[in-house]
């Protein structure tokens, strides 16, 4: 059986009335570098749907865009996802005369692109009207498990000995499995001294976010001998045929991550041999509908998949939480506790971390309460967007 969102048990018929488009700062414990950069705060793009029925019934959700202060991991970038909110999604929304999470995609299809900012959308949608049906997200996606196991990603560091101890206070905080960000230059000696310090049990697996070129195979070739996970887009996003090539050469599994850009292209990169696991990230793909259809095809075929970060707060954290709880998700993901990258979190239940696992939230929509006090403290912008 694979997991289902169709079934809703609400009668009233929701319109769009309002959206309010917040931006958040949130300075980040340690800076994140990774093969495209280091960052060291996090300027993040909320969206609240306020939605209205014909009894004059009203419900809002949140949503978070997780595109990036620039277009270096992806595309997008956070000020062009709110410009095209503006100026080509909510209007086609505020149109709609039945609003509901499946509705969102299919309203905003005519424009090309943009998952992250689409994504964010469908989110709030979906969060309001689960509140309006006093009905979780896990419970709406059938998840069964009440725990998820959590992983932790680490970024490049200056030195090998700075990055043996960062990763010896992860694995004392109980991650059970460690995820290295690697780069020409910084991979096989960092990898083999984390190997040698975890020991043979602890699951490794490497992330190259695009650092590599087609003719690195053979350099590639020298993590298969310190049993990873998986080799996290070795390749461009576009390179398909490079990752399928790659994929015969080397014994590591090769994991998309900015190659799958929906389901479509996720079947189409596993029928060609380039996909051995996925990471599922609903942003990247436009929405966690979208992710659950990548789950169900990923199971269908034998493929194992993963749910992925953005460095999410704790709306984004919640709903990855549920997501994760699919019977698909065989590896831990990246959904490490808040506070790996945050000191405060814009909820009063921020995820944390037990035993190395993270709790599956069940509480009525996408799984958080807002801390609003310190939402205000750190809102940089807001704007309210009414409709017709
Ligand atoms: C990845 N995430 O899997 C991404 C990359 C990423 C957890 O490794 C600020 C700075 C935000 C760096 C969001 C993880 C980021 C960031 C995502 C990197 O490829
Ligand atoms: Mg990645």
């Amino acid at each position: 059986m694979t997991a289902t969102t169709g079934d809703r048990s609400s009668t009233s018929a929701w319109r769009l009335d309002r959206v309010e488009l917040r931006r958040i700062g949130l300075p980040l414990v340690v800076p994140f570098r990774t093969s495209f950069g280091s960052q060291t705060a996090r300027d993040i793009l909320l969206v609240r749907a306020e939605l209205v029925d014909g009894a004059g019934g009203r419900t809002e959700g949140w949503g978070e865009c997780v595109a990036l202060g620039e277009p270096s991991y992806s595309p997008e970038y956070v000020d062009g996802a709110q410009h095209v909110i503006v100026h080509h999604l909510l209007p086609r929304l505020f149109d709609l005369a039945h609003v509901e999470a499946a509705t969102v995609a299919p309203a905003l299809a005519a424009v090309h692109g943009h998952p992250m900012a689409k994504g964010a959308l469908e989110m709030a949608v979906l969060d309001a009207q689960l509140r309006a049906e006093d009905r979780s997200f896990a419970d709406l996606l059938g998840a069964t498990r009440e725990t998820i196991p959590s992983g932790v990603s680490v970024g490049i560091h200056s030195s090998v000995d700075e990055l043996l101890a960062a990763v010896q206070g992860y694995v004392d905080d109980g991650y059970v499995r460690i995820k290295l960000k690697i780069e020409p230059g910084w991979d096989i000696e960092p990898v083999a001294a984390v190997r040698q310090l975890i020991g043979p049990e602890t699951p490794l697996q490497v992330d190259a976010n695009t650092a590599y070129r087609r003719t690195d195979g053979e350099h590639l070739r020298r993590l298969d001998d310190f049993d990873l996970l998986l080799i996290e887009q070795p390749l461009a996003e576009e390179d398909i045929v490079g990752h399928a090539r790659l994929a015969a050469e080397i014994e590591t599994p090769i994991c998309l991550d900015e190659s799958l850009v929906s389901a479509a292209t996720t079947a189409d990169a596993i029928d060609l041999g380039a996909c051995e696991i996925a990471n599922i990230k609903p942003g990247r793909v436009g929405g966690y509908l979208e992710a659950v259809r990548i789950h169900d095809l990923c199971r269908e075929r034998g493929i194992p998949v993963w749910c992925g970060g953005m460095l999410e707060t704790g709306i984004g954290r919640a709903a990855n939480a549920a997501l994760a709880a699919l019977p698909g998700f065989t590896l831990p993901g990246d959904i490490s506790a808040s506070t790996r990258f945050y000191a405060q979190d814009i909820v009063v239940d921020p995820i944390t971390i037990t035993d190395g696992q993270v709790t599956v939230p069940r509480s009525p929509g996408l799984g958080f309460e807002l801390d609003r006090a310190f939402l205000d403290d750190c809102t940089t912008h807001t704007e309210l967007h009414i409709g017709r």
